[in-house]
């Protein structure tokens, strides 16, 4: 019920988007992306990679059944690292959760039987195909490459595994390069494709040309996973779902090796609220995953992170919290506690008569105009900048909301 009533309210923000504060028609694109599409999440595997970061067995479980209860598609996971990870992978197959849990491995028969061993139906092979990783990294030709990813991709199929080909580092491979990999993958019986901008270097409109270009020559569907180096993971994301991809990877807080990849929460908002996608997550678990994930990290969410950071919520100047209490959706894209977020004002030296006076109510007083107002000028003599910041309960929100009526 709470759930419902929850998406339901941001259905009623989407609509006020709509029809009052006309977004959408700047959002507008000629070809807007059709269909479904999937989240892949790696918390578990990209995530594990962030610096500093290593979840338990116990933790792994937790993780995982967190995910498949928030609604994503499918679950990466990594059982090469560790005796350890071999067996929480083992732990998570046999869950019975209902997201494909998907073991990512190198392309390598041995790193295949390791999948094999865990009972995976699903897994994601990688091989680098850039020029630099083949050469400094690998140190095989590119037609070894080749000979490798077909054999690998030929190996699981024997086996009756699913299987996504991973196409590592295709943001710095030769175009033709790639195309003729991925046809031959495909042809050997790959699932899927995935298509890595593994260096976070391409602008939004690259990504678009990187999977248009493999689109052409492959139905097999697409994965985009892309690095966050220049702050574009989310943006590029989406726009190699505009060009045709169908299943994003995504990671809780964007955890990853460096500064990761696109954000769980961004990803699923953007989808939602540009995209207009119907799917199927409880949304107001978002803050909760984060949450979940800084505990078992120790990594702190920056309380600026989109959606589910602390200041996604937080107001401030006295003008934006004046509009606040007359319409949350002056200065929310989402209410906060769609995303189980919280709305919180802050006061000081940058408080206004409004906030003074939503101050006062909370304390239980009716100030006229005249002594809200001096409560403001009191708060920017002080010059102390802020001074405390309050977080309310629904009850006491609803209470005081409407406060400018009250004045
Ligand atoms: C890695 C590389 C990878 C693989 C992505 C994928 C990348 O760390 O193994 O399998 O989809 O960014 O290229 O994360
Ligand atoms: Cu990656």
């Amino acid at each position: 019920m709470e759930s419902e009533s929850k998406s339901s309210n941001l259905e009623s923000r989407i609509t006020k988007i709509d029809s009052s504060y006309l977004a959408s028609w700047y959002n507008k694109v000629s070809s807007n992306p059709v269909g479904d599409v999937f989240l892949l999440d790696s918390t578990l595997r990209e995530g594990e990679q962030s610096p500093g970061v290593s979840f338990t067995v116990h933790q792994s479980l937790q993780i995982a059944w967190m995910l498949d209860y928030f609604g994503v598609n499918a679950i990466e996971i990594s059982p090469i690292v560790s005796p350890s990870h071999k067996e929480s992978c083992r732990r998570i197959v046999k869950a019975g959760l209902g997201a494909d849990i998907i073991v990512h491995v190198r392309a390598l028969p041995k790193d295949i039987d390791v999948a094999l061993d865990c009972d995976a139906r699903w897994i994601a092979m990688y091989h680098s195909v850039s020029d630099i990783h083949l050469k400094y990294k690998l140190r095989v030709s590119r037609e070894e490459t080749i000979r490798r990813a077909v054999g690998a991709v030929e190996y699981a199929k024997s086996h009756g595994l699913r299987l996504r080909f991973t196409m590592e580092d295709a943001s710095r491979s030769d175009p033709e390069f790639l195309n003729r990999i991925c046809k031959e993958v495909a042809e050997a019986g790959a699932d899927r494709i995935g298509l890595p901008d593994t260096l976070g270097i391409l602008r939004p409109q690259g990504m678009y040309n990187l999977v248009r270009a493999v689109r052409e020559v492959v139905d097999t569907p697409l994965d985009v996973h892309c690095h966050n180096d220049l702050g574009l993971a989310t943006a590029n994301s989406l726009a190699g779902i505009e060009a045709g991809a169908d299943q994003i990877h995504v990671t809780i807080n964007g955890l990853g090796e460096r500064v990761g990849i696109a954000p769980l929460a961004e990803v699923v908002m953007a989808l939602k609220l540009i995209y207009r996608k119907k799917m199927k997550v409880k949304q107001d678990l978002l803050s909760e995953l984060s949450n979940l994930i800084e505990r078992y990290t120790g990594v702190r969410t920056p309380e600026s992170k989109p959606i589910v950071g602390e200041n996604a919520y937080k107001h401030k100047a006295g003008t934006h919290v004046a509009a606040i209490i007359r319409e949350p959706a002056a200065y929310e894209l989402i209410p906060p506690k769609a995303v189980g977020n919280k709305r919180r004002v802050v006061f000081g030296e940058l408080s206004g008569k409004n906030s003074a006076a939503f101050l006062l109510h909370i304390l239980g007083l009716s100030p006229s105009v005249e002594e809200a107002g001096k409560l403001a000028q009191g708060l920017k003599k002080l010059q102390c900048g802020d001074l405390f910041e309050l977080s309310l309960s629904e009850e006491l929100e609803e209470e005081v909301l409407k406060v400018e009526d009250k004045l």
